[in-house]
């Protein structure tokens, strides 16, 4: 395991010129994410995998109200290059079945379609980060390259990096994680001389991957086993040091394993999903909700901040006279909220139940949902599956990354009620607890929900009444490690207290010593579990928000958490299940329960993108 510059710290406030105030509310029904379909050939009794032919291109889309008059947005998206119709943000859901492995031909296609030519980013691209710097060749790709004068540099306008990771999968093997220095570059025309087109990992792992006989320019071929729990996964960029643009932009999806002894037999859970071929309009009663915060431009376009926004004296920091990066926001909260690509939208809801499958998808905002009119949330499921019981839930905390599986049931509201889903969540890194609100007018609003009269009878069983499979705990641990989250202010003005960049890290010794020692991305790996081996890590929180720590390749269980200073409490509602990123609050201890299993380079990292 290797431990990720994550991009966690604080926030200088700015937006896009066109006010999320300023966007009307619930006048368009939600999207729902339709089923991606599998390449031609593939399928169901195909070779014993679904083969997928995915890229992620750039196109138009209406995330805005139509009735504001402005262009589509443009933005990213994945889709199956066989499909023109299916590029969408988010992207169409992968529906896996349970040790049925599939196979994703994953396509770097940012370029123009009438001339090759490859497409810059959208989004402000700060080169002075530890990135994967394409422009640094061979020798300075996967580095943070120097700048000399007395001015910071421009954005990065050349080709972008991409690569792709499947958030939750276990027992994928490191050539499929997705490693961010295994990114590439589109295969564009006139990509410009001396550029390195691969991260230096995509070369290693195309020559030891199993199907690196399959990796063209400007794509890789990654498989999954899907012999874990039946649960929700999803799919995003994973490229060093600028993830948080390319997801930003749009790409990411779904990706539902069903079946297998810890799934439930269908009938008992709300249902259908969305499934191929499905008619538009077709009724479902199982939704997946992507929530992000997003921010606009007066022309529609998206907005992501420029510059880092430091005032004389501090902006004498940047790089190159300074230690500080000059475009890149430690974190960035969007004032309008997307849920499935689309601004505020509605959803008519019949009179029964409904299985959501909520995903946080943000950048850095922590959610607190909640039913305007406190009709509560029945959780069975988080990021590895089935909890070991419903819980009833009055409110959802969601960091960056996490997913809840939940019931709602409808049958006993008013047809005609129209309900919002709130947001109780900061408009700022969260501390914990329960503090300072969302903008009640903006991104404290998520969704509307409108009941109609039912046109069925609902099957499927109350969720008190549901009995979920029931779940193997991990055995004892045979190591114990201690490792750190720090925010590293800037070396020039000690003082000052500008943040330069958070790094995680492991304690210094002795045992017991309470010193943090924070390493950087190229630093030696320090953590180096035995294949078969189970491990508690107890993450120390040094910082003073709330991280959403994610390990690749398991799924752990919460064993519980410490305040610095206090007792060990265990794990919250909702947590009782095994998860994949898990909230680490500041001054505190978290200690999360793993066993690992194929050997390999994976990492861990905090969500904040
Ligand atoms: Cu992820």
């Amino acid at each position: 395991m290797r431990a990720a510059v994550s991009g966690c710290a604080s926030v200088p406030g700015s937006a896009g010129t066109l006010r999320g105030a300023a966007i009307p509310k619930y006048t368009r029904p939600l999207l729902i994410p339709r089923v991606m379909p599998v390449a031609a050939g593939s399928g169901a009794g195909g070779a014993g995998l679904d083969h997928y032919e995915i890229a992620v291109r750039q196109i138009g889309q209406h995330v805005l109200p139509i009735e504001l008059g402005l262009r589509p947005t443009t933005v990213w998206g994945y889709g199956s290059i066989h499909h023109p119709e299916t590029f969408a943000y988010p992207s169409f859901t992968i529906e896996a079945s349970w040790r049925r492995p599939v196979r994703v031909t994953w396509i770097n296609d940012l370029k123009d379609p009438a001339t090759g030519r490859f497409l810059p980013h959208l989004l402000p691209v700060d080169p002075t980060l530890h990135w994967a710097n394409p422009a640094g060749g061979a020798q300075g790709r996967d580095r943070r390259p120097s700048f000399a004068g007395d001015s910071p540099p421009g954005p990065y306008r050349g080709p972008v990096p991409f690569v792709t990771h499947l958030h939750g999968t276990e027992r994928v093997q490191q050539e499929s994680d997705g490693y961010p220095e295994a990114w590439y570059l589109p295969a564009a025309t006139d990509i410009p001389e001396g550029y390195a087109e691969t991260g230096t990992f995509y070369d290693h792992y195309k020559r030891t991957s199993q199907l690196g006989h399959l990796w063209v320019p400007g794509a890789a071929v990654f498989e999954y086993p899907n012999d874990q729990r039946a649960t929700t996964l999803w799919y995003h960029d994973h490229t060093l040091g600028i993830t948080r643009l390319n997801v930003y932009a749009g790409p990411a999806g779904f990706y539902l394993l069903r079946g297998g002894p810890d799934d439930l037999p269908r009938d008992a859970l709300p249902g259908p999903a969305p499934r191929p071929g499905d008619p538009p309009g077709a009724r479902v009663y199982e939704i997946p909700l992507v929530i992000q915060d997003r921010s606009f431009n007066d022309d529609g376009s998206l907005f992501y901040p420029g510059s880092r926004g430091l005032s004389p004296p501090h902006d004498a920091l940047y790089i190159p006279r300074g230690d500080v990066p000059p475009i890149w926001v430690p974190e960035f909260f969007g004032d309008v909220m997307v849920v499935n690509g689309q601004t505020w939208p509605y959803l008519e809801v019949e009179q029964r139940r409904y299985r959501f499958r909520i995903l946080n998808g943000s950048g850095s905002r922590f959610l607190i949902l909640k039913m305007e009119n406190d009709l509560p949330f029945w959780q069975i499921g988080a990021d590895g599956g089935f909890l070991p019981a419903p819980v009833e839930r009055g409110t959802l905390l969601l960091a960056p990354a996490e997913r809840a599986d939940v019931i709602v049931d409808f049958s006993g509201v008013r047809a005609g009620t129209e309900i919002v889903l709130l947001n109780l969540g900061p408009d700022a890194p969260f501390p914990g607890g329960a503090g300072a609100r969302a903008d009640a007018a903006t991104t404290g609003q998520v969704m509307q929900l409108r009941v109609v009269p039912a046109t069925s009878t609902d099957a499927s069983t109350p969720p008190h009444r549901l009995t979920l499979p029931p779940i193997t705990r991990l055995g004892d641990e045979e190591v114990v490690r201690r490792l750190s989250l720090n925010d590293v202010s800037s070396g020039m003005q000690p003082d000052a207290g500008v943040l330069r960049t958070a790094l995680l890290g492991t304690l210094a010794p002795p045992p017991g010593s309470r010193t943090p020692r924070p390493l950087c991305w190229d630093d030696p790996i320090t953590e180096n579990p035995s294949p078969g081996s189970t491990e508690v890590w107890e993450i120390y929180n040094f910082t003073v928000d709330a991280h959403p720590i994610h390990v690749h390749e398991v799924q752990f269980e919460i064993v519980d958490r410490q305040p610095f200073d206090g007792p060990p409490r265990p794990p919250d509602a909702g947590e009782e299940g095994f998860k994949d990123t898990v909230i680490a609050l500041p001054s505190e201890i978290t200690r999360i329960k793993m066993k690992f299993g194929r050997p390999g380079r994976f990492v861990w990292h905090c969500h904040i993108l």
